[in-house]
């Protein structure tokens, strides 16, 4: 019989089951069975995420999946990185999680690196610094609470838990927390001590692929479910979304094009020297011993609060068309400005930047969108360029894959900026990555490579590239404004 497939794949705003299955010529064959909204909300003093709520989304989920007429299933686990639950000694978790956009870790760096070195600290993990990793969150969690805690779960992990009943700290996710030491490839001693937590706090670490459990007999009872085996998958969604990305040869990177844009290239040796410190680039651990270095850019979340901001009056789709009439790079704003993380309104923030800065304000919701996309592919075309001047790596192609990857304006403009070819697609490489890690794990296909030539195959992918003597100068006078405002702020 053939092994069917579903991935799990919570993102900030979304989520979703997909099916998939090999066909006879093997292709990849993707259908979405449930999809459900995620967001975060304030309850207790903090913006938390209801994560009893997308445990009951998964479940009803899989009751499609039977309905559909499927007996029995692998499925793998993926959301975002960095949150987790706190388990108490009785097994149930001691509060909801609290988002990585609370605002409670704001000093949180400057804090904690007063008497440990930035540098020390990077030696150590290489992960990039965002006030939001684990380590900040636990440095800032209630210590009453963490004493109660007999076990910290990434959120995947925990979900997985909940499923099985068995409880493991996936890499590909573990390595966001910036609380594992690179060489060692463990927990950090002094870095856990720094923050009150024991390494016994974690269940041990495994690396994407492995067995998980089938799920409990309580959901078999309480829920018509198929038979489903769990596989810890890369847990990241990330670190699916890269393991989904049909990149060719070596000379590509990768832009996973969602809620964050994650631009990076894939490695096999991890690259923490100085030149990466000072870009704050980071080294998250993928799959099959893989590092994705990368840098986290502000991305598509820009265009859902602005949506959020204009009443939902538009579609993503409409807003691209209507920012495609526009005439673009008509302002430069440092779309990586800590302000745009979480700000009241987007579309106001927005506009008092480009006042600030003297700058012409956008003010219809077309001159808004074009002036984000604008600045997303100058910053997206610098980074190329950092990427290539760090690694020393001849890039020719960046493959954009995620909801992003829709948006042809913003990959044509990526492309010519950046003078690198665009490969476009798949949008849902996450789901894709997802899955490809549970049909290696189970032989149903050989490793990476070969499943990376099967997504090339099975998807199509929309090609970009760069416009002779178009935007010339302008990638310069952005790189100059950038640093104008890093001094002006310094
Ligand atoms: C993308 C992502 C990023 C991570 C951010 C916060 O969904 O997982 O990789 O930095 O969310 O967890």
């Amino acid at each position: 019989m053939k092994n069917v497939y579903v991935a799990v794949d919570i993102g900030a705003s979304s989520g979703r089951l997909m099916l998939a299955e090999c066909d006879e010529n093997e292709h990849i064959k993707l259908k979405e069975i449930h999809r459900f909204k995620n967001g975060f909300k304030k309850n207790d003093g903090h913006d938390r995420w209801n994560i009893d709520y997308l445990i009951h989304e998964i479940l009803t989920g899989l009751t499609k999946v039977k309905a559909t007429g499927y007996q029995q299933v692998y499925l793998g686990i993926d959301t975002w990185a960095v949150d987790y639950v706190l388990v108490g000694e009785d097994g149930h978790k001691l509060a909801d999680p609290i988002s990585y956009r609370d605002n409670r870790t704001v000093h949180a760096i400057s804090d904690l690196t007063s008497d440990l070195p930035k540098n020390y600290l990077y030696q150590k993990t290489g992960i990039q610094f965002l006030d939001f990793n684990t380590l900040y969150q636990l440095y800032e969690e209630n210590q009453d609470l963490l004493g109660k805690t007999d076990k910290i779960m990434m959120i995947p992990d925990y979900i997985g838990y909940v499923l099985t009943g068995q409880s493991v700290t996936e890499v590909t996710n573990a390595s966001t927390t910036q609380m594992l030491n690179l060489r060692a490839g463990l927990f950090d001693e002094d870095l856990l001590k720094k923050i009150n937590v024991h390494d016994s706090q974690f269940s041990k670490l495994v690396e994407a692929g492995t067995y998980l459990g089938t799920i409990s007999d309580h959901w078999m009872k309480s829920f018509d479910l198929p038979a489903t085996k769990v596989i810890t998958v890369a847990t990241h969604d990330t670190a699916s979304a890269v393991v989904g990305t049909p990149g060719v040869g070596e000379n590509w990177a990768f832009l996973s094009s969602g809620t964050w844009s994650l631009l990076g290239k894939e490695l096999n040796t991890p690259e923490n020297g100085q030149a990466a410190f000072e870009n704050n680039y980071t080294n998250e651990w993928g799959a099959y011993g893989t590092y994705r270095f990368l840098k986290n850019i502000m991305g598509l979340w820009i265009a859902q609060c602005i949506k959020r901001d204009l009443g939902n009056c538009y579609s993503f789709s409409e807003l691209a068309s209507m920012a495609a009439q526009e005439k673009p790079f008509q302002q430069f704003i440092d779309i990586n400005d800590p302000r745009f993380i979480k700000p009241f309104n987007m579309v106001d923030e927005i506009q008092m930047y480009c006042r600030e800065t003297h700058q012409t304000v956008p003010r219809t919701p077309s001159e808004i969108m074009i002036a984000v996309y604008s600045n997303l592919a100058l910053f997206y075309a610098n980074e190329v360029q950092k990427l290539d001047q760090i690694l020393d790596c001849k890039l020719t192609t960046l493959n954009i894959v995620g909801g992003g990857s829709n948006i042809a304006l913003l990959n044509q403009m990526t492309s010519t900026l950046a003078k690198v070819d665009v490969v476009a697609g798949p949008n849902e490489a996450t789901a894709i990555g997802n899955v490809l890690v549970q049909m290696i794990s189970t032989g149903d296909v050989a490793d990476l490579k070969v499943g990376r030539e099967m997504i090339g195959q099975s998807f199509d992918l929309n090609h970009f590239v760069p416009e002779t003597d178009k935007y010339s100068g302008i990638l310069k006078s952005y790189q100059d404004f950038l640093k104008g405002r890093s001094k002006e702020l310094a």
